[in-house]
């Protein structure tokens, strides 16, 4: 499968639809999200390294929101041997097709499943690793607090939720500095003002940001003890929070 580059928003659009994990973001979504996610080849890396520190044999590991895989496989190629079974879930199926594509070319003794539904519907396994790597942002926000509980209720004790989230910021400034520099990153990696706007507004309403602070109370309530933010570049980051 070759990699297409994301010229989405890159005419004049009459009318700029909500975003959707339709067919033609599924085609270009590597080179999307590495041009509009600073940091988010780091993550993968270090989902990998946090992943070989937490996953507990003969439990199951999530990848919830996977697209095309990426976070599967760190997850996977940090597991040294073959106790363990990986699920891959997303509700689009356009994703879902091209990630089993991509798994299929990837030799590894790990089993992993892949299940085209909403994550708000998966009956969750003693689970040892969950990653969430940019998917609540779309979960409508009174809908966070009972899915994250569900995660919680299905880990080992000492298992680990990897979530990573584009943040928003109360302090006005805080929030104007970062989301410019943001823009400039999205520059910087060849889109232009039009794509960055048209892209801005396809999301309004669809990604719904929260502040950090949010998060770590939300994920407290939810059944993890301890939450830590072990990653952030600009408005993103990625938070560690164990059970
Ligand atoms: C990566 N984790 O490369 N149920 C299932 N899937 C969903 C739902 C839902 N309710 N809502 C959204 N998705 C990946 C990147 S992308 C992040 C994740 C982004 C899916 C959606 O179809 C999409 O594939 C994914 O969550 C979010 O590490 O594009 O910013």
């Amino acid at each position: 499968m070759s990699e297409k580059k994301d010229q989405i928003f890159a005419r004049a659009l009459d009318a700029v639809s909500p975003f959707r994990f339709d067919e033609q973001v599924a085609q270009v979504f590597p080179d999307m999200i590495n041009r509009s996610v600073p940091g988010y080849g780091l993550m993968l890396e270090m989902i990998s390294v946090i992943t070989r520190t937490y996953a507990r044999p003969n439990t199951v590991l999530y990848d919830l929101g996977c697209s095309l895989g990426a976070s599967t496989l760190a997850m996977r190629h940090a597991l040294t041997s073959p106790n363990y079974h990986i699920f891959g879930i997303d509700n689009s199926e356009p994703m879902i097709e091209r990630c089993q594509a991509i798994l299929n070319r990837d030799r590894h003794p790990v089993p992993v499943t892949l299940e085209c539904c909403d994550i708000e519907s998966v009956q969750f396994k003693p689970t040892s690793v969950a990653t969430m790597n940019f998917t609540l942002q779309f979960i409508p926000p009174d809908r966070r607090g009972p899915l994250l509980a569900a995660i919680a209720r299905s880990m080992v004790p000492g298992g680990a939720l990897i979530l990573s989230e584009k943040l928003r910021f109360d302090q006005p400034a805080e929030e104007t500095t970062l989301s410019e520099l943001h823009l400039d990153f999205k520059r910087s990696r060849g889109y232009s003002e039009m794509e960055i706007a048209q892209k801005r507004a396809s999301l309004e309403r669809v990604l719904i940001p929260e502040t950090f602070h949010a998060h770590r109370e939300r994920l407290r309530e939810s059944g993890f003890s301890s939450v830590t933010l072990w990653f952030q570049c600009f408005n993103f980051c990625s938070i560690l929070a164990i059970k």
